[in-house]
């Protein structure tokens, strides 16, 4: 088992061990936005390391739709590097954790209407991607 080396950020740090701790009973939601969040488990592509990153839930079915948005930062999220390298995920939604399979959106019809899905479930994604030049990556992650 590789060791899990955790987010660099101490309020990113702190939710997937609250979150992970609890079996997935506390640490569910985006602070106080009451909105949900799943933790994403991968391999890191240059460390091997394990990562986890909490994300906004966004379900396409059994299917979840991963956005690096990182709040519209100029940069894509490290971890869209470490999914484009290996897509093989582990997804914890609450108390269930399922093996999956993530590609990236290629298609403008598929990104369309799955980021129409993600502003539903957060709408600030629409805010987030005006603020950067950058097309937000939108990932599909699949039963495996
Ligand atoms: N971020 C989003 O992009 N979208 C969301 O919907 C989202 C929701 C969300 C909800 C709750 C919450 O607590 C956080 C949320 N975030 C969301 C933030 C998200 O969890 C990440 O923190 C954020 O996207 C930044 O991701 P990052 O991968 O850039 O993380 C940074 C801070 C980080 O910790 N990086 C590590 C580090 O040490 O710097 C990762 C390093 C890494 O993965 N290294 C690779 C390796 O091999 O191990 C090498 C990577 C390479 O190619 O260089």
């Amino acid at each position: 088992m590789a060791e899990y080396i955790p987010s660099t950020r101490d309020w990113v740090r702190e939710q997937v061990e609250l979150y992970e701790g609890s079996d997935g009973a506390e640490g569910t939601t985006l602070r106080d936005t009451g909105l949900p969040v799943i933790i994403v488990t991968n391999q890191g592509n240059k460390s091997g390391a394990v990562r986890k990153t909490p994300l906004m839930r966004v379900k396409d079915g059994d299917n979840y739709v991963l956005v690096g948005s990182m709040g519209g930062a100029p940069k894509n999220p490290v971890w869209v590097y470490n999914l484009r390298a290996d897509g093989s995920v582990e997804i914890r939604d609450q108390a269930e954790v399922y093996r999956m399979q993530v590609r990236e959106v290629e298609s403008a019809e598929e990104r369309a209407r799955l980021w129409e899905l993600a502003v539903a479930a957060y709408p600030p994604y629409e805010e987030y991607q005006a603020r950067t030049t950058r097309q937000i990556p939108v990932f599909v992650a699949e039963p495996a």
